[in-house]
Formats: C-alpha cells, sequence, structure tokens
C-alpha cells in the first residue's frame, strides 16, 4: 500500500465541499488513515510545505490564499495511492481539469494576478509524501 498526503484547500472548506471530497476518497476505496482540521494554519507551515515555490512570483499570492482559513489534511492509503489521488484531482489549473475530476467539476480559473483556487492539494511522489506526511503529522 501507498500513502499520500492530501489538503481540502481553504476553498474548499468555505464552500462546503469536505463531505463531496471525503466522499470521493470513500468511494474510489482509498483508506483514509489520518483527518484533521486544521483552523489556523500558520504562513511558516505553508512556506515549508510550498519549499519549492517560494521564489515563484505567485507565491504571496499562494500563501494568502493558503492561510485565509481552515483546512482539512489527511493520509490516504491505497495501491498507487499518489497518482490515483492526483487523478481523482485534476490539472492544477482548473481551466485544463477533465470535467469528472474534482478540479473539473468543481474550480473555475482565476482573473489575472490572483491566487489558483483549486480546492486540494495532493502530493507529487513517493518522497514527496513522506516529507509532507512527517511535515503535517509531526
Ligand atoms: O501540485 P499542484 O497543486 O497541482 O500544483 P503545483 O505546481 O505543485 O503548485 C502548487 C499550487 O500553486 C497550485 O495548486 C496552485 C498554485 N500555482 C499558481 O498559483 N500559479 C502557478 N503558475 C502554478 C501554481
Ligand atoms: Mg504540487
Amino acid at each position: 500500500m501507498e500513502k499520500t498526503f492530501f489538503i481540502i484547500k481553504p476553498d474548499g472548506v468555505r464552500r462546503g465541499l469536505v463531505g463531496e471530497v471525503l466522499k470521493r476518497i470513500e468511494q474510489r476505496g482509498l483508506q483514509l488513515d489520518r483527518l484533521e482540521l486544521r483552523t489556523a494554519p500558520d504562513e511558516s507551515l505553508i512556506d515549508k510545505h510550498y519549499e519549492a515555490l517560494v521564489d515563484k512570483d505567485f507565491y504571496p499570492n499562494l500563501r494568502n490564499y493558503m492561510t485565509s482559513g481552515p483546512l482539512v489534511v489527511g493520509v490516504i492509503s491505497g495501491v498507487e495511492a499518489i497518482s490515483c489521488w492526483r487523478a481523482m484531482m485534476g490539472a492544477t489549473n482548473p481551466a485544463q481539469a477533465q470535467p469528472g475530476t474534482i478540479r473539473g467539476n468543481f474550480a473555475q480559473s482565476p482573473e489575472k494576478g490572483k491566487a489558483i483556487e483549486n480546492i486540494v492539494h495532493g502530493s507529487d511522489s513517493p518522497e514527496s509524501a513522506e516529507r509532507e506526511i512527517a511535515l503535517w503529522f509531526s
């Protein structure tokens, strides 16, 4: 079994999509190993989570968005859980996300200069899954 880390981002919580996202995880047959609501995510944790992106021009927007409200974090496991969950999320830019995916069903693309609000996060490799699980559940 492979493990991956996921986040229901502040827009997902704000819009009442927690149940919808968890339903999809359960219906896919992925196992929920950990699940927590984090009411006040702090900037330093977000900086560590997105350490590869902190120098990007969009990062200040991304950090504001990720600290704008409660988020739900968890660990799921299953066969090929990392790629399975990434496929369920859909493409980073919701305009390119396939219908049927979480982003493709529930997210819109931002106006220029605004943060991409795309509802969910998922680790992109075994190494990042291990790093992110340790970071958020240490
Ligand atoms: O893993 P994923 O969330 O699909 O995309 P990443 O490339 O890791 O970027 C993380 C996060 O940053 C993305 O979900 C939205 C935001 N972002 C952005 O606002 N503008 C970009 N050009 C690229 C990413
Ligand atoms: Mg990523």
